[in-house]
């Protein structure tokens, strides 16, 4: 790709981080080349590598989904390279030629690479973002031992990172056998622990104790904060970096100027020094994690279906609707501060920032991509706040409706009655949700999405029922 980015007669316009790709090492693998990663980890490992004595932390990009294949075909003939394009709210647009993805590897056709790169001594950190579904486990942290993937990874198939893992660290616990960090930057909550105990089980269901005892031994999972609102890349910003640097670059992305990683110091080789490009390295990343996935996420979470149903397309629309407007800051004021409590993070600043980001009209982040796997985004980001609000003994109203709001798009989406279309890949569990009194006891009580706090907090049931008639005759 450098070469017809050379070409191009735009190239003022297009920074690139000042080293020579030639004399980079890779000391990272990473699991899930997704528009997040490449808008996210890659961007600073991109400025890390400009510092003479970083050279040894490029990345070795993997995909591990077969249906992905085709694509990351294409990313390998680019040699990992793309334009990165960051747009902030009053309009100032940058283009960077991102080159830290160093190496690129088709896991779905070639696993045994894969292997070979996390058994590599110079491999110091194996990161991975295979989106929040992709760890299998259920409301009580067990991996979902009878999901045909992970059983058929079990028995050796390659579909889930588990099994990229496991091959991964078994020949590196035979060859080189050196210490190794694995860093999880998908945005679930404690997602370093997450990872561990999603791979202690796989490790368990294989009967591998002795890898498992070398894990123990030889491995760390930090937890880490990762974000950038990240819009889905689209055929228009392909088009305009083409028209811009005469490129076909189809693994271009676009995102905010709003970057921030929080990592957990806990490094079990040798950390890169991300601190020199704005990484926060801490010792207990709870109290980000909890900000951000209560007040950015849950905010998303809770306001997209709303606006889906008033028939608005972006984001940024909703917050210049004073409705929702309006109900964010309800939500966030009265359900998830209060039910966050104390924290080191100046949660009304942030929400100030957050509230900025949402409204940020340039880089056109659809209700669409927000309303998307609804099913797996409650549990980890809306729950924490209704179950907080129950237990200081109030009701989280404005969770409620958030939550109602949801049941309400499914009920219109199934109709055809919305114009958002539902990406949901857990179609199947949301089937018992019809639009009657069973179907609304199922999904009040429905324990994958509310684990114990229908019976707990019984009141919680009724006022969901409630909320949810409310939200039928407002919008149906
Ligand atoms: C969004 C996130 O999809 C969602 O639910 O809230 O993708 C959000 O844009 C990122 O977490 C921002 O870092």
């Amino acid at each position: 790709m450098s070469n017809f980015l050379q070409a191009s007669s735009n190239m003022e316009q297009l920074s690139v981080q000042n080293y020579a790709k030639d004399a980079i090492q890779a000391g990272i693998v990473h699991l899930g080349v997704g528009a997040f990663h490449r808008a996210h980890q890659a961007v600073y490992i991109d400025r890390l590598l400009a510092h003479d004595a970083q050279q040894k932390w490029g990345i070795i990009g993997v995909n591990i989904r077969p249906q992905d294949s085709q694509a990351f075909a294409r990313f390998i003939e680019q040699k990992g390279e793309y334009v990165l394009k960051t747009m902030a709210a009053d309009g100032e647009t940058n283009y960077e030629h991102i080159r830290s993805i160093v190496e690129q590897i088709d896991g779905a056709s070639a696993p045994e690479k894969v292997d070979a790169a996390i058994a590599d001594a110079n491999i110091q950190l194996v990161t991975s973002t295979v989106t929040e579904g992709g760890y299998y486990l259920d409301e009580k942290r067990r991996l979902m031992l009878e999901h045909p993937a992970i059983k058929a990874d079990v028995e050796g198939a390659r579909n889930t990172l588990y099994a990229f893992l496991y091959a991964g660290l078994k020949r590196r616990s035979e060859t080189s056998n050196a210490k190794i960090t694995l860093l999880c930057c998908d945005n679930l909550r404690h997602n370093g622990e997450l990872l561990k105990t999603g791979l202690m089980q796989f490790l368990a269901a294989k009967e591998d104790t002795k890898l498992a005892h070398w894990v123990e031994e030889n491995v760390s999972f930090p937890c880490s904060m990762v974000d950038r609102i990240t819009p889905k890349p689209s055929q228009q910003h392909v088009d305009d970096v083409r028209a811009r640097f005469g490129v076909d670059d189809q693994m271009t992305v676009m995102g905010e100027d709003f970057i921030q990683w929080v990592v957990e110091d806990n490094f079990a080789g040798t950390k890169p020094a991300l601190d020199l490009v704005g990484v926060q390295f801490v010792k207990d990343v709870v109290p980000f994690e909890e900000a951000k996935i209560r007040i950015l996420n849950a905010g998303h979470t809770c306001v997209t279906y709303q606006a889906a149903l008033k028939g608005l397309t972006y984001f940024d629309e909703a917050m210049r609707d004073p409705e929702l407007n309006q109900y964010f800051s309800d939500f966030i004021l009265q359900d998830s501060i209060p039910a966050i409590g104390d924290s080191v993070v100046n949660l009304e600043a942030y929400f100030d920032i957050i509230a900025r980001r949402f409204s940020n009209a340039n880089i056109g982040d659809t209700v669409e991509r927000i309303c998307t796997d609804g099913y797996a985004k409650f549990p980890i980001f809306v729950f924490p706040t209704l179950e907080g609000i129950y237990r200081k003994g109030g009701t989280p109203n404005k969770t409620l409706e958030g939550i109602a709001s949801w049941f309400t798009f499914i009920h219109l989406s199934n109709q055809g009655k919305v114009s958002t279309p539902y990406h949901e890949p857990n179609k199947a569990s949301l089937a018992a949700f019809s639009h009657d009194a069973a179907g609304i006891h199922a999904f009040t009580t429905d324990r994958y999405l509310w684990g114990n706090l229908p019976t707990e907090f019984p009141d919680f049931v009724a006022q969901l029922a409630n909320a949810i008639q409310t939200s039928m005759a407002k919008y149906v």
